[in-house]
């Protein structure tokens, strides 16, 4: 971790980007030291005295800058430790036309990835769980709750049901969910999916390390085996800063498109 006194804040001369209120100026300018790399990942900020003193304004537009990027996840703030750069997180692009798995997405881009057991096996189905995996009376439900992350940075949440007939015990699932229904030949192979803007709550913003309120996708996926049953519900909450979705679109095969010629 970076000594407070050294490097970047240790400069001389601090010159803010002009335009807007003060506090604003000062954000722009630690915003451009991190994209610049010259404050990173891990690195402590002076103190809001110190750093008052260093760019000459007041505590209170301190302040304001501070916590307006804690806000934003660009800084954190540890209790009694002060104030630091927050993790950045790798920007990931999955695409929007392939029924791929996690662990397959991050593998064909070369990141390690694993995941955290939140919540793990047999439950009483909600009447949402029975109605969309289409449970008979009676019937269990696995429930699998998981955070996924690439080394120590949190990517995503997800929160999977299936049925209990397909997954009778949940704990002999490994690192891949997929993986695991390929074996039994219940690997879906089409699915829909729905993807939400969303506020991260203060439960999923902790997991996700990133300041309640951030911004975060909520993307629901019903998947289907070649049946047409529906195989798995799930529920993901995907941090705003990493994911980037892209569909290919194709012109329509309406009587007024195409070539001609
Ligand atoms: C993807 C799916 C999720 C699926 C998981 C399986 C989205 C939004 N979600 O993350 O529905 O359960 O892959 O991954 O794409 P796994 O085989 O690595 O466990």
């Amino acid at each position: 971790m970076a000594e407070v006194s050294s490097g970047f804040f240790a400069e001389d001369r601090v010159v803010l980007p002009q335009g807007g209120p003060l506090y604003l100026q000062l954000k722009r300018w630690i915003e451009d030291a991190i994209r610049r790399g010259d404050i990173q990942a891990g690195d402590a900020l002076p103190s809001e005295r110190d750093l008052a003193a260093k760019v000459d304004v007041s505590r209170v537009t301190v302040r304001k800058a501070v916590l307006q990027l804690v806000k934003d996840g660009v800084l954190v703030q540890r209790h009694g430790s002060g104030t630091f750069v927050a993790p950045q997180a790798p920007r990931v692009e999955q695409s929007l036309s392939q029924l791929t798995s996690f662990t397959e997405d991050m593998a064909r881009r070369g990141m390690a990835v694993r995941a955290e057991w939140l919540e793990r096996g047999l439950y009483l189905p909600s009447p949402e769980e029975t109605v969309i995996l289409g449970l008979s009376s009676g019937e269990q439900v696995a429930r699998i709750s998981r955070l996924r992350l690439t080394g120590d940075t949190p990517l995503a949440i997800e929160r999977a049901s299936l049925s209990a007939r397909i997954v009778p015990d949940p704990e002999a699932i490994g690192d891949s969910l997929y993986r695991h229904l390929d074996k039994s030949g219940n690997r879906p192979i089409r699915a829909i999916q729905r993807i939400r803007a969303a506020n991260l709550n203060e439960q999923d913003a902790q997991l996700l390390q990133v300041a309640v309120g951030s911004a975060g996708l909520n993307i629901e996926r019903t998947s289907y085996l070649a049946s047409g049953r529906v195989i798995e519900f799930t529920r993901s909450v995907y941090r705003g800063d990493t994911y980037d979705f892209v569909a290919e679109l194709r012109l329509g095969d309406s009587p007024a498109s195409g070539d001609k010629a």
